[in-house]
């Protein structure tokens, strides 16, 4: 018999797909329904890997799927290939950025060939040609003409060692994520996008992807954003006209206020402290400097051992008039609410670690076990922590006996009323930092002029494109390299012609991804960044998939700028991604791969040696596409093992096409028809591994229909064997058309519907099961083969004709013979 030779299938069928183009979305007459299924972007750091073989194969897996449900599906590739990796390699090795980065896109590229996604390459970008980022630029712009984009002077985290400024998410327990170096905070003036103006959208529309988004990146998107509601109230201050206002989300706990927090790095401590004696000016100074070097993750930690200082003054509480003693503490955040909290060690945390630190009162207000019958009664001095839960007001005047909801409400009213506070709402979202001091990027098109200031490049001018990098110095240095370009920094100001420099940072790299799913639509246009109408017909992308490490900050800032361009009315939607799947991660030995730990499987050499198909089932077929897989557990041979006896039966079926199936073997026919009516459920639920195990199962019947059963010539097995040659397409393409080609049709299988499911074979056949009463016949009953015996007998028992042959009588004994004979005996 011949041999199932991957590697032959693949050489055998590539060129002919070239040739076919089968992926193909040109077509503007198109009348199909479409589906928009979008990868996330791989990043050209060098070939690919296990991670992207994985979240390709299931992204494929969607795409063909629907493609062959009849829809026209775009499925588009590009490249995410500015950023820092390249710069290194430059610096390291004194490569070309721009030669480095285009021959790891080749690289891949080739690898992708024969992976074989279902791609339409008229589509290809890459984030780094001037064809691209010159609508980066044209989207600056627009920004900037909204107010979007502003520039200010702020503290930034700073990476020492690799002298750039680092976001918020690549500050690691303080230090830098690619460096480990300590994190500092220095004052840089920068490019800033408004995306706090979006703070409540991009909450409150979470709720339309609430059925179709996994529940932990909701979460994760909703924490980030972080908003928080409550109430702002003002304390006098005791020698100080103006009062300080603070924020709380637990109006409920006022009166359990004990005394009040500030930041230190605040201008209200400094103020505060001003006139106090000169040890606690001094023990502040101390303790300003100690904070300045701390990062906001350390200062919240509840872990941390409290610390502060005493700032020698009083504030008054608002409804007892009581003295509360101000301090200074870091774990007070200073642009955070107002950078000051009332202080109610009872029922926060790092109120009650602080006051314990310090001896200051502790005064409970929310009795928190009033739900609990034999609880002791709560004292203040032998509380070990704070009581944080839902209860009932207590020690709070008026407000005594109130649940904690209906407390914080009636509290922020009267506030209100005697102007002493009001709700207010707070946000953990700042604003998004788009400035980075590096080359390879999108340079900001804005030009400084002495006379007309700020200047943004005329639109006609885009692209602004980046010099070559061959002559300057690439090191990071707290500067943008392309200050030093003088040829290409030292320009005319477009407004008064005058001497002006150009901006010389360049953009964060997410802002190329968070709208390239648009730019796939119109990708070689030169007249806009993408074609309204086509937005119209294809967009929002129906399915994205990709890594949950993209789980925030990726899809915050898509889903923000695709809230921008619908603002400014450039797309109908306000969501850019309908429905997402996160693959988990390729592990190996129960590890994260890398090079450093030696347990690095190369996608290449997996790809050599089991071939495209194998390695795709195996990834599919390992569990749900959510979970880890790790590569120490999974058998891409065995995979090659059930691809080639799938093969195998296209081999043996001998008979021509357009056989009547209707002739064929009914039992055969049924098990293919129930996978036909199952697997699309299975798979658009992404439960992949079930759906590749019914197929396995479908092959085995095959099998032992041809072997066993009523042989090759059967029609029902030919329907088999078309029938896995069309499901197999979804995950193993190659296997699927050498199938259907041997089959005796023509290419190409991807573009086969799928077929539908004769509900006539879908109704279960039923037997005649007959019931005796002390040997004789007293009722037929119609049932499924499969019944189990235990529902049969209880049918058994409950028929009218059965129930009265036994009468009165007490059952002796019961024999059940599912799905046949039921058979009942009494006592005479
Ligand atoms: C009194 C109180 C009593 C509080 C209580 C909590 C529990 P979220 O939910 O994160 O918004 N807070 C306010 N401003 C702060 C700042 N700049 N730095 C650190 N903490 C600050 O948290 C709001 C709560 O965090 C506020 O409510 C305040 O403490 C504190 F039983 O006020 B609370
Ligand atoms: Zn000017």
């Amino acid at each position: 018999a011949e041999k199932y030779d991957f590697a032959a299938i693949q050489e055998a069928w590539l060129p002919v797909w070239d040739e076919l183009n089968p992926f193909s979305t040109d077509d503007a007459t198109d009348e199909r329904p479409r589906k928009y299924v979008l990868d996330m972007f791989p990043y050209p750091s060098g070939d690919l890997h296990m991670g992207h073989a994985e979240a390709f194969a299931l992204g494929d897996i969607v795409a063909r799927y629907w493609r062959q449900r009849g829809y026209n599906v775009l499925h588009p590739i590009g490249w995410d290939s500015f950023g820092l990796p390249a710069e290194n390699a430059a610096i390291k090795r004194g490569v070309d950025p721009r030669a480095w980065t285009y021959g790891n896109i080749e690289q891949q590229k080739s690898s992708f060939r024969i992976y074989a996604p279902s791609f339409d390459w008229s589509r290809e970008l890459h984030t780094s040609d001037p064809e691209y980022y010159r609508w980066n630029q044209w989207l600056f712009l627009k920004l900037y003409e909204k107010g979007l984009a502003y520039r200010k002077a702020s503290p930034v985290n700073w990476c020492p060692n690799d002298q750039t400024v680092l976001a918020n998410e690549q500050v690691v327990d303080g230090h830098c994520e690619r460096c480990g170096a300590l994190v500092t905070k220095r004052k840089l003036t920068q490019w800033y996008f408004r995306i706090t103006d979006y703070a409540d959208r991009l909450v409150d529309d979470l709720e339309q992807l609430a059925d179709t988004w996994p529940h932990k990146v909701l979460s994760m998107q909703r924490n980030w954003v972080g908003r928080s509601t409550g109430a702002d109230v003002e304390f006098h201050i005791e020698g100080r006209d103006d009062p300080v206002t603070v924020y709380t989300t637990r109006p409920d706990t006022l009166y359990g206020v004990t005394f009040m927090v500030v930041a230190p790095d605040s201008e209200l401590a400094s103020e505060l402290v001003e006139g106090a004696e000169p040890e606690l000016r001094e023990a502040f100074d101390a303790y300003l400097e100690k904070t300045r070097g701390e990062t906001d993750i350390d200062r919240l930690s509840t872990e941390r051992e409290k610390s502060g200082v005493f700032l020698g003054r009083y504030a008054v509480h608002p409804l007892t008039g009581e003295r509360l003693p101000i301090w200074a503490a870091d774990y007070v955040l200073a642009d955070y609410g107002h950078g000051a909290v009332m202080a109610v060690p009872a029922h926060d945390q790092r109120d009650f670690d602080f006051a314990k630190a310090f001896e200051l009162p502790i005064r409970i207000v929310v009795d928190t076990t009033v739900e609990e019958t034999d609880a002791a009664p709560l004292r203040a001095e032998t509380m070990t922590e704070a009581l944080a839960g839902d209860g009932v007001l207590v020690n709070s005047g008026p407000y005594d006996g109130l649940r904690k909801a209906e407390a914080i409400e009636k509290i922020t009213a009267s506030l209100r009323e005697s102007g002493l506070g009001a709700p207010a709402k707070n946000y953990r979202l700042r604003d998004w930092l788009i400035s980075r001091q590096r080359y390879w990027g999108t340079p900001i098109p804005i030009i400084h002029c002495e006379q007309c200031g700020e200047v943004p490049v005329p639109e006609d001018q885009l692209p602004v494109t980046l010099p070559p990098a061959e002559g300057l110095d690439l090191r990071p240095k707290g500067a943008s390299p392309l200050g030093a370009a003088d040829d290409w920094v030292n320009v005319a100001c477009p407004t008064c012609g005058g001497p002006a420099r150009r901006d010389s940072d360049t953009m964060d790299t997410f802002v190329d991804s968070s709208w390239y799913f648009l730019r796939y639509l119109s990708a070689t246009s030169d007249d806009v960044a993408f074609d309204v109408e086509e937005a119209k017909r294809w967009a929002p992308v129906d399915q994205y998939v990709g890594g949950v490490e993209h789980a925030i900050l990726h899809l915050l800032y898509a889903r923000f700028m695709t809230k921008v361009l619908h603002d400014l009315g450039y797309v109908d939607f306000v969501e850019p991604f309908t429905a997402l799947l996160n693959q988990g991660m390729v592990l190996m030995d129960g590890q994260k791969m890398s090079k450093s730990v030696g347990n690095l499987v190369e996608f290449a050499g997996e790809l050599a040696a089991y071939g495209a198909d194998a390695l795709r089932v195996t990834l599919a077929f390992a569990g749900p596409p959510e979970d880890d897989i790790d590569w120490a557990d999974v058998s891409p041979a065995g995979s090659s093992k059930f691809l080639a006896r799938a093969w195998r039966i296209a081999h043996d079926v001998s008979s021509e096409p357009d056989l009547e199936f209707s002739d064929g073997d009914v039992q055969l026919r049924r098990q293919v028809h129930r996978f036909l009516d199952d697997a699309p459920a299975l798979i658009e639920s992404y439960k992949f591994n079930v759906a590749i195990a019914r197929l396995m199962e479908l092959v085995n019947v095959t099998r032992k229909a041809i072997d066993a059963g009523p042989g090759a010539g059967d029609p029902a097995v030919r329907e088999a064997a078309e029938t896995i040659a069309i499901a197999l397409n979804v995950f193993a393409p190659y296997t699927a058309e050498d199938m259907w080609s041997h089959l005796g049709y023509e290419p190409a299988v991807a573009n086969v519907t799928w077929r539908e499911a004769d509900p006539t074979l879908l109704v279960e056949e039923e037997v005649t099961a007959v019931v005796q009463v002390n040997g004789k016949v007293r009722g037929r009953l119609q049932v499924p083969p499969s019944i189990a015996p235990e529902e049969l007998e209880r049918l058994a028992r409950a028929d009218a004709n059965v129930q009265r042959a036994i009468g009165d009588a007490e059952i002796r004994n019961v024999i059940v013979r599912a799905p046949k004979i039921v058979s009942i005996a009494t006592a005479k």
